[in-house]
């Protein structure tokens, strides 16, 4: 609108933090509605619903880390919440009992054991990891029938409130479709993905059988190679207190900030080395790029035609993004926008 403008306009000569509440954004749904404001040329744009409360607190956290600290009150603790997906009996339970090195949880050999997600908080170094133990539910009357599949529905409610992803993956069975639809599920929901690889012990100096894996591992989930893998033991706990250093790089990782000057700048030099090709419609040209968000990193683009962002191009973006802005293990996000006028 003409007057947001004038607003606008009037409060960048002052100079003062400035944020752009973008309201009646009821839910995820329509937060497209929200990159419109960034042609106002603020990059703090919150999509939010004074009505039902959505987005509010993302806003509110943002003003927060602008004031000057308060005398006495303690900053507030990191918190990061992963949930724990996989088949039936890959060993979930077991690991986040390792994890908390003790019997919390009911475990057993029994696949469908873990009946609901169970969240579990533990802390550690200033953070609070949340674990969220996802159920490998499976049909009723075909607990002996051995198959692969797990609770999509149950492994996405998880995945929609966590901020990592960790895809557990039996040693001996590899990776299957499943696991590798998840993942990318997760990724493309701006999850972080973090692939655990249990009961690593049942593979100890079987180098045929590692070397199969490691090849089910990057065949099947190519479309996510970003995401770090770890062997570990639940059961020997091997390698299990790495998963803390990873969660917590991972997240900082994705959590990144990165100023408008250095988007530019990559987006500039990743455009030059390969140009858009010229279609029918046109070709393709990016005025400018700014980080919209985080968790996951999100860029705005402002091209003259959105449409003429192909797939392809998105993910040599996504990838080369990746690499020049030094967040190799983070899923990114891109939006064209149409420049105006
Ligand atoms: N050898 C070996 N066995 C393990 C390991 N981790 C778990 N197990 C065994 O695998 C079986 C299943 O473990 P759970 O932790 O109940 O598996 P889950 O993934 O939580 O299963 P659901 O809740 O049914 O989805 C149990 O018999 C565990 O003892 C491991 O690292 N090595
Ligand atoms: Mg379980």
């Amino acid at each position: 609108m003409p007057a947001d403008r004038d607003v606008a306009e009037r409060l960048r000569i002052k100079n003062k933090n400035i944020f752009i509440a973008a309201n009646k954004i009821d839910g995820p749904e329509l937060e497209h509605l929200m990159w419109d404001f960034y042609s106002l040329g603020m990059e703090k744009v919150f999509p939010v619903s004074a009505l039902h409360g959505y987005g509010i607190t993302s806003l509110v956290e943002e003003i927060a880390k602008t004031l000057p600290d308060a005398e006495g009150i303690e900053p507030q603790e990191r918190r990061i919440s992963a949930a724990i997906i996989g088949k039936p009996n890959v060993g979930k339970s077991s690991l986040i009992n390792r994890i908390l090195e003790d019997e919390r949880l009911i475990v057993s050999e029994l696949p469908g054991t873990t009946r609901d997600s169970v969240d579990i908080s533990i802390k550690s170094q200033g953070t609070e990891f949340i674990f969220i133990d996802t159920a490998g539910i499976r049909k009723k009357g075909r607990v002996k029938d051995k198959i692969e599949k797990f609770s999509v529905a149950k492994a996405l409610e998880s995945i929609g409130r966590c901020d990592i992803a960790v895809i557990v993956i039996d040693a001996e069975e590899g990776v299957s479709e499943q696991d590798a639809r998840i993942a990318s599920l997760a990724a493309s929901d701006g999850k972080g993905v973090i692939v655990a690889v249990n009961k690593s012990d049942l593979i100890d100096g079987k180098k045929d059988q590692i070397k199969r894996l490691k090849d089910s591992l990057s065949f099947q989930l190519r479309f996510v190679s970003f995401a770090p893998s770890i062997f570990l033991s639940a059961m020997t706990g091997k390698g299990v207190r790495k998963i803390f250093y990873l969660l917590s790089s991972l997240y900082s990782e994705i959590s990144t900030r990165i100023s408008t000057a250095s988007v530019n700048k990559a987006v500039e030099e990743i455009v030059s080395q390969h140009p858009p090709v010229h279609s029918g419609k046109g070709s393709l040209k990016i005025s400018y790029a700014t980080q919209a968000g985080i968790r996951p990193p999100t860029f705005v683009l402002f091209v003259n035609k959105p449409d003429l962002m192909t797939a392809s191009y998105e993910r040599y973006l996504i990838n080369r993004l990746r690499e020049q802005l030094k967040l190799p293990h983070s899923p990114i996000k891109i939006v064209a926008r149409e420049k105006r006028k």
